[in-house]
């Protein structure tokens, strides 16, 4: 399928390949409209469904990832027109829907609901050039698609109400150190490691990856009692699985696993 505000590429050469999906709005600085959130919600939707599909990678230009919400639109609605037409945000649950591990590569600017689309995503790896942020404070609004509820998760109250509250930019190095990022890489190599990441996750058991990203994002969800329960019956529902057996007998036997 093609798309106007996307572009997408299948890379790797296994039995599960990994979709590359690039912003592509390049002179708005992939600023985030309806149509590139309908077409987003349509790319991954159909990568889950795909079984030769076993990961996918978000990434957007050198200069920016998303520079958040599309203001000229933005600047369009009032109270009414917002709530009536679920402005802007009517595609989000599509990507919390999304079962495959989803990693966000993030050069450049991330901020507003470009911060917010990467933290949506399962593993977040920053160029040295990524600047995150949440400036909707500066427009007289506030973060819409999760700012002030996964931020906070992910870096804590202190540093979250600092960020939405002042609008200041949080370089890659902060990011890192706070809990937004999982690693930093030189700009010319971010692309690489996201997709050598997903690569790796292409090559491990479906059933136990997909196990994973529900479990963890389970933590975010209810109690630690209700977590740790659901993480113990899927910890068993794993076994016997052809992933299990063939991941353990390699192990035993020294060699390399082969996952169907
Ligand atoms: N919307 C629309 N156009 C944008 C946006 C944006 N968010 N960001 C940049 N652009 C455009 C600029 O208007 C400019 O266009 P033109 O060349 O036609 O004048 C072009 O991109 C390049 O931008 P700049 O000239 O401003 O580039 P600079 O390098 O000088 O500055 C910045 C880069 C700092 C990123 C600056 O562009 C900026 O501050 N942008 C706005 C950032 C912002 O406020 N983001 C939050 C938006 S609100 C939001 O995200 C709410 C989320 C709601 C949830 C739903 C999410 C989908």
């Amino acid at each position: 399928m093609s798309y106007e505000t996307l572009l997408t590429d299948v890379r790797g050469d296994g039995t599960r390949r990994t979709l590359l999906i690039t912003l592509n709005r390049p002179k708005a600085l992939n600023a985030l409209n309806d149509q590139l959130m309908d077409e987003l919600g349509a790319a991954l939707k159909a990568a889950d469904a795909d079984a030769g599909i076993g990961a996918i990678v978000i990434t957007g230009s050198e200069k920016a990832f998303a520079a958040g919400a599309d203001i000229g639109v933005l600047a369009q609605h009032d109270f009414v027109k917002a709530y009536t037409t679920d402005l802007i945000t009517r595609n989000w649950e599509t990507i919390r829907t999304i079962r495959k591990p989803v990693i966000a590569a993030v050069a450049g600017f991330a901020l507003g609901g470009g911060c917010e689309l990467a933290m949506m995503c399962d593993i977040v790896i920053a160029a040295d050039t990524a600047k995150f942020g949440q400036p909707e404070i500066k427009l007289g609004i506030i973060p819409g698609a999760g700012g002030t509820q996964r931020l906070p998760r992910a870096v804590g109250k202190a540093k979250a109400m600092d960020l939405a509250l002042t609008g200041r930019m949080m370089g890659a190095e902060e990011a890192e150190r706070a809990g937004l990022v999982s690693r930093v890489v030189p700009a010319d190599k971010l692309l690489e490691e996201a997709l050598d990441a997903a690569t790796l996750i292409c090559n491990l058991g479906v059933a136990s990856v997909l196990a994973v990203k529900e479990s963890v994002n389970r933590s975010f969800e209810g109690t630690l009692a209700d977590g740790i329960m659901f993480e113990r019956r899927l910890f068993h529902a794993l076994f016997g699985t052809p992933d299990q057996i063939e991941g353990m007998d390699a192990f035993l036997n020294k060699r390399k696993a082969e996952f169907k």
